[in-house]
Parts: structure tokens; sequence; C-alpha cells
């Protein structure tokens, strides 16, 4: 079992933690808790890179190591870094989880070292017929962000 985690911080009090677990080759389980958002659909993604030297700006686009058009979790033609989007409540916290084959955490195509990045908007799933829909799914500012790195 490969473990790993990233602890998220933002802008505006938004802070979280996101745990990835994967057995083998098998999918990666992936189980967020966040708190500070505005209640409501939020873009939730894996962005190629583990640099936030300028804030979640620096993470760089959706990890897309397929060279595939932004979609949805369930699409053939998506990214493998689209996780869709983790609905706020209320009072603002998300408890999140799902089990995805695009994002390993072992082998050439890991997430480990690259940050998962939770968005102002909801993500359109590519459908929204914006000019952004099938890169970014219009999700919005990055309201914050955490490098994932390995668990012992
Ligand atoms: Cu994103
Ligand atoms: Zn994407």
């Amino acid at each position: 079992m490969v473990k790993a985690v990233a602890v998220l911080t933002g802008t505006e009090g938004v802070n979280g933690t996101v745990y990835l677990t994967q057995e083998g080759d098998g999918p990666t389980t992936v189980t967020a808790s966040l708190s500070g958002l505005r209640p409501g659909l939020h873009g939730f993604h894996v962005h190629a890179l583990g640099d936030t030297t300028n804030g979640c700006m620096s993470t760089g686009p959706h990890f897309n190591p397929a060279g595939k058009e932004h979609g949805a979790p369930d699409d053939e033609n998506r990214h493998a870094g689209d996780l869709g989007n983790v609905t706020a409540g209320d009072d603002g916290t998300v408890t999140f989880s799902t089990v995805d084959s695009q994002i390993p955490l072992t082998g050439p195509n890991s997430v480990v070292g690259r940050a998962v990045v939770v968005h102002a908007d909801p993500d359109d799933l590519g459908r929204g017929g914006h000019e952004l829909s099938k890169s970014t799914g219009n999700a919005g500012g990055r309201v914050a962000c955490g490098v994932i790195g390995l668990q012992g």
C-alpha cells in the first residue's frame, strides 16, 4: 500500500487535507476534507506541478500525460487530473471520497510531487460551451492547493 497526503492551504481561509492510497496496481482512493469554501460546487483537480512558489498559480495546468481534453472523471477523454467537483455544504466544509484509476502513486504517471487544487467555481466538466471548458472546465480561481507527498 502506497500512501500520500496533500495539505491544502489558500487565500480566504480555505484549507484542508487530501489523502491518497493505492494498493498495488489498483485504483487510487482519494479522501478529502476541506473547510472555508463558499457553499456549492468547486472544481477539484490534480495539477501537473508541485510548485507553490507563486501560490497555486505555479502548479501548472491539469495533470495530462496522455494529451487529452478536459472532461469529467467518468469520461474517456479527460485529463488524468480531472477529479470533477467537490460540494461544500452551508457551513463551507467538504467531505469527499472517490476512487480513480488515472492518478497512480507509483510509476511514470505518478501524481506524487504534483498538486491538488480546489477552485472558486464549479468545473463544467468540459460541457459548458465556454472557451475554457475544454481546458480547465472554467472553474475560476485557485482558492487552495497542496503538494502531494509520500506518507509513511
Ligand atoms: Cu484545477
Ligand atoms: Zn482538466
